[in-house]
Formats: structure tokens, sequence, C-alpha cells
């Protein structure tokens, strides 16, 4: 009975809308916090993970060293009770902002080990119907403490948009709408925003549904945009005053930069490939002519790809050892890619396979992981893991 109604895009549904199968795997590994919903849930799991008993190793010289401040070894629900935890912005002093798709909110979340607690401190105007749209990307700039302001990526009745609003005294103020016209549909919304190393914001686009878009220079749709705070193509793109950077996407939910400043984008593919880029202004990343790796010189191949049950790729991130990391939906996992200097990727590792079920967004803050759920059911939440939860060094 699944997906019946839809004929275009038929397996790599991202609406979590038919995963009830999955709706209860993500309380398996620290189900002793899932139950305190809401917002305050640190709980410390001091026996749930088997990686905490690894941390600590045994003190055996003098008394008077200092412990460490009380950070548990192990996951901690940051925040739970979400419906679709989209994306994280982590700010100056450690706090972390959160968008909960299906509902609009932004949610705050205090530094960890701080003790204070989280609140939701804004909403945005979103259209929300069934489907993949409402609240997605969030993103902040470097200079955030000097100029605090909060872009936001969310669903209208008639397009995808970007706002700016403004963060003062601990809550979000009016949003701004800067960018506008960003196709919108039922799939396919793209919606990851981030801030590059140039300062310009990056947008990841989707084609919604509408395959023919990711090749038209003329389209949103199928795109990595390049703008400026205030909404305009930024200087230097690759075609003239358009803000599309790179084109022939499907629907691009990961933005990340490594320590060459090289930006890697996740794509989810139809039927066949899932696929991680390496993005260069310009180029043509193939879709709908083609998907995944197919050697013609017209398109850029993705540097790895997967079979789209093991991934279906949201947010990626760069770890502390330089590696991608990529949030598998439907591969309910973390993938980690170690990239090499001249643009190839080694051997790729599955890590936390159906722990959390369908896991949408990544952060490395501080020296912890933080991933997000999106299972729906108001179930979805942030959790901080050890780094070696994910393979990380
Ligand atoms: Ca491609």
């Amino acid at each position: 009975m699944a997906l019946g109604a839809t004929a275009c895009t038929s397996s790599t549904p991202e609406a979590p809308s038919t995963s009830a199968g999955s709706s209860t795997a993500g309380t398996s590994s620290t189900s002793a916090t899932s139950t305190a919903v809401g917002t305050r849930t640190a709980v410390p799991p001091s026996t749930a993970s088997p990686t905490a008993s690894t941390t600590t190793p045994p003190k055996t010289t003098t008394s008077r060293a200092t412990p460490p401040p009380s950070q548990p070894a192990g996951p901690v629900t940051l925040l739970g009770g979400l419906d679709i935890a989209w994306s994280v912005a982590v700010l100056p002093d450690g706090s972390a902002l959160v968008s909960e798709r299906n509902t609009g909110r932004v949610h705050h979340v205090p530094k960890p080990g701080t003790g204070g607690r989280s609140t939701v401190v804004g909403r945005l105007p979103i259209f929300r119907t069934e489907g993949e749209g409402g609240l997605l990307g969030l993103a902040v700039a470097a200079d955030f403490a000097s100029d605090p302001v909060v872009y936001a990526y969310y669903t209208t009745n008639s397009d995808n948009r970007i706002a700016a609003v403004e963060w003062r005294d601990g809550r979000l103020g009016e949003p701004e709408v800067i960018f506008s016209g960003i196709p919108s549909g039922r799939r396919h919304n793209g919606g990851r925003i981030a801030f590059g190393p140039d300062g310009y914001l990056y947008v990841g686009t989707g084609e919604a549904g509408d395959t023919g878009l990711s090749q038209n220079l003329d389209s949103l749709g199928g795109k990595i945009l390049r703008i400026t705070k205030e909404g305009e193509p930024a200087p230097g793109n690759p075609f003239g005053g358009s803000p599309v950077w790179s084109y022939g996407h499907r629907n691009v939910q990961g933005l990340a930069w490594d320590s060459r400043k090289r930006l890697w984008a996740s794509e989810f593919g139809q039927n066949t490939w899932d696929e991680l880029n390496l993005i260069e202004a310009g180029k043509n990343y193939g879709w709908p002519e083609v998907e995944g790796r197919e050697g013609n010189s017209d398109f850029v191949d993705p540097v790895a790809q997967w079979p789209t049950d093991e991934m279906s790729p949201s947010g990626i991130a760069v770890g502390p050892d330089g590696a991608v990391y990529m949030a598998a939906l439907r591969g309910e996992s973390v993938w980690r890619v170690p990239v090499n200097a001249d643009g190839t990727a080694g051997t790729a590792t599955r890590h936390l396979n159906r722990t959390y079920g369908r896991i949408r967004d990544i952060h490395f803050v501080g020296n912890r992981v933080w991933i997000t759920t999106s299972n729906n059911n108001r179930a979805d939440r942030l959790v901080s893991l050890p780094l070696s939860a994910v393979g990380a060094r």
C-alpha cells in the first residue's frame, strides 16, 4: 500500500510517512532518556552505551588530579519530543538552534553541561502539507557574535524561501524574506543551507518532482545556489548574475567544507544510486540524464555512491579527522567516508546502523558528534554521542 499514488519517485521516499516499522527503532540504545519527552532531557545514560566504559581510563596515579567536568561519555539526548528534527545551527557560545520541520518551531538548546533548559524561541510561517516541505535548514554565519542573524529555509504554499531572522535577547524576531521562488513540491524540496569559508550562503535545492528543472539554468530547482546575506547572487558566480553555483542535482540536503575549503554535497538518487559529490562552480552533476557514475564527460561523476536503500543521505559534516560523515535516512546510519587530497574517497564505513532510526543531520561539536532523527510521531530528537560512535577520531 505504500506510496501507490505517486509514480515518479519510487524507491527513495525521503518523507517517512510510510516508515511505521522504523518509528520505534530510535529508542533502542538510549531508551532510558527517551521517555523524558519535551525539552530538558539530558539524562546521563551511564549504562546505556557500550562505548561508555572505554572512555574513562583508570586513575592509578595521584589523587590530586581533578576529574573532568561531568560530561557523560555515552549518548545523551539533548532534546526530544520533536516532529522531524531537520537541522541544527550551533551558535558561538556552544548552544544551538534546532528546526522542527513539521511545526515550524525553532528550539534553543543550551550548551550541554550548563544546566539550562531548552525553549522554543520562534516559529517560521511554514505551509505544511503531506510530504517533505516545512521548516528545513538553519544557518548562522561565522560573524554571528557581532551580527546575530539566523537564516532559515522553509516551505510556503507557493515556494521554498529563505528568511533572515534577528536573534535578540534569546528570541527570534520577525523573519525577513531575503530569497524566494525556489520550486516546492511534495517531494524534493532540498533545504540545506550553510555559510561557506568565503562568507557566502550556499543553498541546496531540489527539483520538486519536475526533473526538467535540474538542467534548466533559469530555474532555481535542482541546484546549489550561492548568495549573499542580502539574498543577491554572490560575486563571482559562474553564470553571470545568477545565483546558480552548480546544477544537474536532484535533491541536495547536505553541504559541508573540508580543511581544503572544498565543498562536498550529498544527493538523493532515484532508484539506483545515492551520491557524494565534490562541488565545483559551474559544473553539471548529471540529473536527470545520469544517476551515479556513468563516465560521461558531459557530467561530473560522484566521488562515491551507494544503493538507495543503504543511504538516502541528508545532512553531512566533515569530522575532526577530515573524513566526510553522511546522515542516512533510509539507511538509518551514519556513513564515514575518508576523502583524499586528490578528491577521491577511500572505503566508507557504516555506523549506528538502525540504532536511532532515520538520521537527518550531523554536526561535530567540541569532542562530540550530534545527530538528529527523522522518524515522525513526535519521537525525534537531538542526540550527542562520543566521536567513536561514528568511527571518528
Ligand atoms: Ca549525479
